[in-house]
């Protein structure tokens, strides 16, 4: 039996789970997508600056290696021509339906298939695979008195492009990973830009360098030299970034070379206290950029560390008084606790996901859930990383889901069994009490409740080695 698929998302996620299908001769899926066209995040966040901070040639699919990246670390539009190129190359593009959002989906257990609804209608699939993304929904923060500022406003993630800030006081509320590639430009073009910082990030260096013509032939004569750099900066990732953030050798190295950026690049010793964090390096997501300080220093700049306590129609008051601003930009981040919370998701017995899921999301290896037959998903619980590339873990787990997918043609519907369901939140929580993100700081990684359901504890490598097949104990067969 060739399963029919439900993709939901364009994005990284859902184009590699397409491309595999397609591999392997499986053209009864279609993607669905909320959005105009394909690329997921790398769609939506058109920010000045945008871009991504973990290398290029690692942050790309290993079975679609790109010799022409200009940078190190490119910007948005040549990440989202990337993937639009895959969609072209692979022939995506027919079973790929825009704007069209799922609003739901629902396990019909006297069919063992799904009903995925959406505006037009509802329609049946054999296995649905999530590829929503953890950064897909902006969260604008619940600041009193946002909807009487008089002039414009808007999320870093739905960057509103009409709105000219030449010259104009801009309020930038939110210091993350998005503000601190947009700031450079934004100072660059305002005539005063106010930082309203919360909570002082971690920041180290962006080692980034131009790709020219010469590199790129290189890299594209000689494949060696191009599997030999992604596998260097792999390995980079894996054995100096992540023992830094699981308490192994680099603990107390890396946090030295960031305060070391920071002197470095902030010679003011007020703003530098300002800008220097009290809780453990990568409890949060470390920022890395090379021009976020530079800017916090130019004199039209000014970090703000005061309480916000309302927006006026003429800008932003905090416990210090108000500050002016004709543009408010709200790099305030995502909602990322509720993973499927867009789609009502309903399995076996009429259960709701997100009612399994009230104290936490979590998941076996990030992709099954109990009671929700071949429901298999993308980035789900547990499966960010710290300090390498999503893109490869987004490849394991549909490696894994393929490996599925073979069983389930011959064994029928397949239920992550609860036993293995329980064995596997045991243990991602011992190997979580090791990580730095149990510190005491706030961030997106963790839920409501302080859990940290966001990431994956060990390393990619690691995660890599028990995804590579599905053992099939850890499942029961409806066939
Ligand atoms: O969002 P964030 P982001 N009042 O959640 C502040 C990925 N990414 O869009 O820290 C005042 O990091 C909040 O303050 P605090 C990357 O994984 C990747 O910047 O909670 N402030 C914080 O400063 C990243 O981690 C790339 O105290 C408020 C900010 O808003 C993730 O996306 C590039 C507030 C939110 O920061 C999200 O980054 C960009 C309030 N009420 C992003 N509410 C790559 O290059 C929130 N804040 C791959």
């Amino acid at each position: 039996m060739r399963p029919n698929v439900a993709i939901i998302g364009a994005g990284f996620g859902g184009l590699c789970m397409a491309i595999q299908l397609e591999k392997a001769g499986i053209r009864s899926y279609t993607i669905f997508e909320k959005g105009a066209g394909v690329g997921g995040t790398w769609r939506d966040n058109t920010y000045p600056g945008a871009g991504c901070d973990i290398p290029s040639h690692l942050y790309s699919f290993s079975f679609e290696r790109y010799t022409s990246w200009t940078r190190r670390y490119a910007a948005q539009p040549e990440i989202l021509r990337y993937l639009e190129g895959c969609a072209d190359k692979y022939g995506l593009r027919p079973r790929i339906r825009l704007n069209t959002a799922v609003t739901s989906a629902v396990f019909d257990e006297s069919l063992g298939r799904w009903r995925v609804a959406t505006a037009a209608g509802e329609e049946l699939f054999d296995v649905v695979v999530s590829a929503v993304g953890q950064l897909n929904r902006p969260q604008l923060p619940d600041i009193p008195g946002m909807s009487t500022f008089d002039g414009a406003s808007f999320h870093s993630a739905r960057w509103d492009h009409s709105v000219d800030l030449a010259g104009r006081r801009v309020a930038v509320i939110g210091n993350g990973s998005s503000a601190a590639q947009f700031i450079p430009e934004v100072a660059e073009a305002a005539g005063h830009l106010d930082v309203f910082q919360r909570t002082p990030n971690w920041v180290i260096p962006k080692p980034d360098a131009v790709f020219g013509p010469r590199m790129r032939t290189a890299l594209r004569r000689v494949p060696f030299l191009q599997r030999a750099y992604r596998e260097w900066t792999y390995r980079y990732a894996e054995n100096t970034l992540y023992p830094a953030l699981s308490g192994g050798w680099t603990t107390d190295l890396l946090p030295k070379h960031a305060l070391e950026h920071l002197r470095n690049q902030v010679p003011d010793p007020v703003l530098r206290a300002k800008l220097t964090p009290d809780y453990p390096f990568g409890c949060k997501r470390v920022v890395v950029d090379s021009g976020f300080y530079p800017a916090l220093t130019r004199p039209d700049v000014d970090v703000v560390t005061d309480r916000i306590v309302r927006i006026l129609p003429g800008g932003v008051e905090t416990s210090a008084g108000l500050h002016e601003a004709d543009v408010i930009v709200y790099a305030t981040g995502f909602e990322t606790s509720g993973f499927l919370a867009s789609i009502e998701v309903t399995g076996r017995e009429g259960r709701h996901l997100a009612e399994e899921w009230k104290d936490g999301a979590e998941a076996y290896l990030g992709i099954a859930v109990p009671r929700f037959p071949n429901l298999f998903m993308l980035y789900g619980p547990n499966t960010n990383l710290g300090h390498n590339s999503i893109v490869f873990m987004l490849e394991c787990q549909v490696r894994y889901i393929m490996g599925c997918l073979a069983h389930l043609a011959s064994r029928g519907p397949m239920e992550v069994r609860p036993e293995a369901m329980a064995t596997w939140r045991q243990s991602v929580g011992r190997a979580m009490e090791g990580m730095v993100w149990q510190a005491g700081c706030t961030s997106w990684y963790k839920n409501e409740a302080g859990r940290v359901t966001g990431n994956w504890p060990g390393s990619a490598s690691a995660y890599r080695r028990i995804t590579r097949t599905p053992r099939p104990e850890a499942f029961h067969f409806a066939g």
